[in-house]
């Protein structure tokens, strides 16, 4: 069957909101508002996301299949609790993406971790699947461990990016180390699989709009990204620039008077 990729794109880029930090890094990234799940459905429909990712406990509970923005499920995943060597073991199977709606699912692979052949192998057999029926998989590519001396170095990254080629991916879902250089090699040595970039940490809006100005130019094909959007206080404006910035290349001048205006 033919992998619909279109099925988390739009003109040929991606937008998609995370929200499976709740199991990555608990609750204490959430407040008073952004702890409700519906409270991100909600930005993710407005802010018209190409796509919504959630691991499968929000999926069951809060998504339906009519809802409008496709569901991308995380199929494994860990808590930061736990300091050793990372592994994060398969949660969800491909069956009960499907059957929960999902139109494409993810699965991070810790590059250069002591468990890193644990999750390639687990890896290989989640995108067999996926493929065969049809969905797109996105390999959230993070290197770490004690082999990984930088995780934040051209080297890795683009080691990473081209892992995600090798081994079959649709999507790569990377960190942006702030080099626009680098991420242009990162791009290219991943070939034809695309580079979705993540938020990280909530940053200052302007940086977040530079930063995404370099990451569509360097070639990226959009944003997956969670915090630096619903812990603002203004998720919807932010997203509309950003959704300006990614499919109609607003540039970093325009973006900031365009927030200006949404602000009013
Ligand atoms: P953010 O945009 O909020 O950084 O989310 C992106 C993401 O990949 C999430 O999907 C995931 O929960 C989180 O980052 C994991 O980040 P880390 O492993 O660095 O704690």
């Amino acid at each position: 069957m033919k992998v619909k990729i279109s099925n988390i794109m739009k003109k040929g880029k991606v937008f998609l909101l995370a929200y499976d930090q709740g199991l990555e890094h608990g609750p204490t990234d959430f407040n008073d508002k952004n702890v409700d799940p519906n409270y991100i459905l909600d930005i993710a429909k407005k802010g018209k996301f190409t796509g919504i990712i959630l691991q499968k406990g929000i999926a069951e509970k809060y998504y339906k299949k009519s809802f409008g923005v496709p569901l991308i499920l995380k199929l494994n995943g860990k808590t930061n609790l736990e300091q050793g060597e990372p592994i994060a073991y398969q949660l969800c199977s491909v069956k009960e993406a499907i059957k929960l709606g999902a139109k494409a699912v993810g699965y991070t692979i810790y590059v250069g971790s002591k468990y890193e052949a644990v999750m390639l192998k687990e890896f290989a057999k989640i995108e067999k699947e996926a493929h065969e029926k049809g969905l797109p998989v996105i390999a959230w590519m993070y290197p770490r461990g004690n082999a990984v001396k930088n995780e934040h170095a051209k080297y890795i990254l683009a080691y990473s990016s081209r892992m995600g080629l090798e081994l079959g991916a649709d999507f790569v879902k990377m960190k942006y180390n702030g080099n626009v250089n680098d991420l242009k090699w990162i791009v290219k040595s991943a070939g034809k699989t695309k580079v979705l970039i993540a938020g990280g940490t909530k940053a200052l809006t302007m940086s977040l709009f530079h930063e995404t100005e370099e990451i569509m130019k360097a070639g990226a094909s959009g944003l997956a990204i969670g915090r630096n959007v619903w812990q603002r206080n203004d998720p919807l404006a932010v997203s509309k620039v950003l959704r300006e910035m990614i499919f109609n290349n607003l540039s970093y001048d325009k973006a900031i008077k365009e927030y200006r205006k949404c602000k009013k």
